[in-house]
């Protein structure tokens, strides 16, 4: 799904999107969902809605969730700084780091920016719409392990698994060293960094209130085959089929010394 408004004369501006894998038996619930999403969201009311529903050829491939955990974090200054620890020492160059916070800071991508470690290079062939993370989805059994895991922490939400999820398909992906995202929702103010690295890192107060700006950014190496790329996260299904582990507030230092791989 995704919902556009007419803003002062300019068409088209970003209000919601939103992708799934489901059964047949699940469609038209999840259609009424994505429908009330887009006609009453923070940032405004739709007033255009686009909605695909198409079968899934391929059998999906089966991943497990990145184990999540949620940094201390109390302003959008010290989120940037742990946020900056976290991608250097995955390899990430400063000047990447400041072209993924100004890409999302900026805001007004429907996907997400694609850039290389090393010098921040933009690789995605449309700039301005960036590369769509579809087709992928979560199974029964792992959804009710991870919603217990999340409900401990009081964080069972819709945002947080969809993130999650898009997050584990992301970082399944051979090329990918990490992801930054920032929701673009002007309530929702915890982002997060993920890699296979050091999981689903959740970065509380990494905007303030009211800021309408967000996005995602993936950090590839120089080198790195786009199209390959675009074709997994765009095309090919990937069902979150295991639950990982879900931690409460942790120090940056357990996150950095650490590392699940
Ligand atoms: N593929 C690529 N980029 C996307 C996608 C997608 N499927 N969906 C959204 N984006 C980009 C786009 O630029 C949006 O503006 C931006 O990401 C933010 O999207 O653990 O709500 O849906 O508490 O606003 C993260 C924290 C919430 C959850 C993320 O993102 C938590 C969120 P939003
Ligand atoms: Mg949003």
């Amino acid at each position: 799904m995704r919902a556009s408004r007419s803003v002062r004369g300019q068409r088209g501006i970003h209000i919601s999107g939103a992708e799934g894998l489901y059964s047949d038996q699940d469609i038209q619930r999840v259609v009424k969902e994505y429908i009330e999403r887009a006609t009453d969201h923070p940032k405004g009311k739709a007033d255009e809605i686009v909605i695909r529903i198409e079968e899934i050829k391929l059998r999906p491939k089966v991943i497990s969730a990145l184990p999540l955990s949620t940094l201390s974090c109390h302003s959008p200054a010290e989120g940037r700084r742990m946020i900056t620890t976290l991608l250097q020492s995955l390899g990430i160059s400063q000047k990447a780091i400041d072209i993924a916070f100004a890409s999302v800071k900026k805001g007004d991508m429907r996907g997400a920016a694609v850039l290389t470690a090393e010098t921040g290079r933009r690789l995605e062939p449309d700039k301005k719409r960036g590369v769509r993370v579809s087709r992928l989805g979560i199974s029964k059994p792992a959804l009710r392990s991870i919603s217990s895991g999340l409900s401990r922490l009081g964080i069972n939400t819709d945002t947080v698994k969809e993130a999650l999820t898009l997050a584990s398909k992301v970082a399944s992906y051979r090329d990918i060293i990490a992801e930054l995202c920032v929701s673009d929702d002007p309530d929702y103010t915890t982002g997060y960094v993920a890699s296979k690295r050091f999981g689903y890192v959740r970065i509380p107060e990494i905007k303030r209130k009211g800021s309408k700006s967000g996005g995602r950014a993936f950090f590839v190496h120089e080198g790195s085959d786009i199209e390959a790329l675009m074709d997994y996260f765009e095309r090919m299904p990937v069902l979150i089929g295991k639950a990982a582990s879900c931690r409460g507030v942790v120090s940056k230092d357990e996150i950095l010394s650490n590392p699940y791989q």
